[in-house]
């Protein structure tokens, strides 16, 4: 087995993203600034990410532009966020496809050759599928996902694995569920409503919700995705008898207890339901998530709850608003 090693210089793909924009600055905190070098696609990085650290253009599907900011900062661990995530993917399947599975492979590829300490690659509860028990879904259970996202994050989780028996690399990866944050918005997702939703109730006191009111998802706050995120990739190696594929849970509730505890703290807030496509999406995911292994291996606990959490991202979001940032 593979000695777990020091990760030292992380190189973060789709650092501009609802995830990677807050994790990057979290690893530059813990592992030095300098050490932490952000990368993004086309998006522009924010004032913060771009002046706190190292910040490079590059493309995923194109090795070579790995490659280069690899070599040129020593780089021996990847963190790779960048995604399309399951609404956008299945608006365009071959992109989601291309980015997500070819990107991958070459992010591993790169860790390979580079003898790398250790590659964190999210997966996600779009591994799961209508044929998938809901409630409490295990750890270990059917993986039939409807989605391109979710066809991609399965063969992910297998090549993740391949990887770490066949060649020694370190891979490791969470199923995030819908992450709920302040910072930067989600782009692209089924679970993108529990986000706006907060941004319509600071500004508008009203939201047309684009699922159903009784649709129940399992959740994670920003905080706690962190904290897992950095937790399982400094856990000890020895006693992980899991590696790409954690079940992470955290919260579970429907768009309508999201919206009653959003009107508990802003009673004049009115929430509408006018399902679309992501229904299905939604649909045919867990409802909850049975996260044993990642408890037992790792040591994996969620610090927020559904009301802690609004209080605090009502908080943040109306002084952003009456600073004009939102
Ligand atoms: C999505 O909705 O596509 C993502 C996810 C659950 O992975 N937020």
């Amino acid at each position: 087995m593979a000695a777990k090693r020091e990760m030292k210089r992380i190189l973060v793909t789709g650092a501009v993203g609802q995830i990677g924009s807050e994790l990057t600055l979290a690893l530059r905190d813990r592992y030095g600034a300098d050490n932490v070098v952000a990368t993004g696609r086309k998006t522009a990085p924010s004032e913060e990410l771009k002046n706190s650290g190292p910040f490079y253009f590059i493309d995923v599907t194109d090795r070579a532009s790995i490659e280069e900011v690899v070599s040129k900062h020593d780089i021996d661990t990847v963190v790779h966020m960048a995604a399309i995530l399951s609404a956008v993917g299945e608006k365009n399947p071959t992109l989601a496809w291309d980015v997500n599975m070819n990107g991958l492979y070459n992010v591993l590829e790169c860790a390979r050759d580079h003898d790398m300490a250790r590659v964190i690659v999210p997966s996600s509860i779009a591994v799961f599928g209508p044929e998938t028990p809901r409630d409490n879904t295990p750890n270990e259970t059917v993986l039939k996902p409807k989605t391109m996202y979710g066809v991609t994050k399965v063969a992910g989780e297998l090549l993740a694995d391949y990887y770490f028996h066949r060649f020694g690399v370190d891979v490791r990866g969470l199923r995030y569920p819908g992450i709920i944050s302040h910072e930067t918005l989600p782009g692209g997702g089924t679970t993108d409503y529990a986000v706006a939703i907060y941004y319509e109730a600071v500004k508008n006191r009203r939201y047309a919700c684009f699922v159903r009111e009784d649709t129940r998802l399992p959740m994670m706050y920003m905080p706690d995705c962190i904290k897992a995120t950095i937790d399982l990739a400094e856990a000890d190696l020895t006693k992980l008898k899991h590696h790409s594929d954690f079940n992470v849970g955290s919260m579970s509730f429907t768009a309508g207890e999201l919206a009653a505890s959003i009107t508990k703290q802003i009673p004049e807030f009115e929430c509408s339901y006018e399902p679309d496509f992501r229904q299905e999406i939604a649909d045919s995911w867990p409802s909850s998530i049975d996260d044993t292994p990642a408890r037992e291996e790792w040591g994996w606990s969620p610090d927020y709850d559904l009301d802690k959490m609004t209080t605090d991202m009502l908080e943040n979001l109306t002084r952003k608003h009456k600073q004009g940032k939102i």
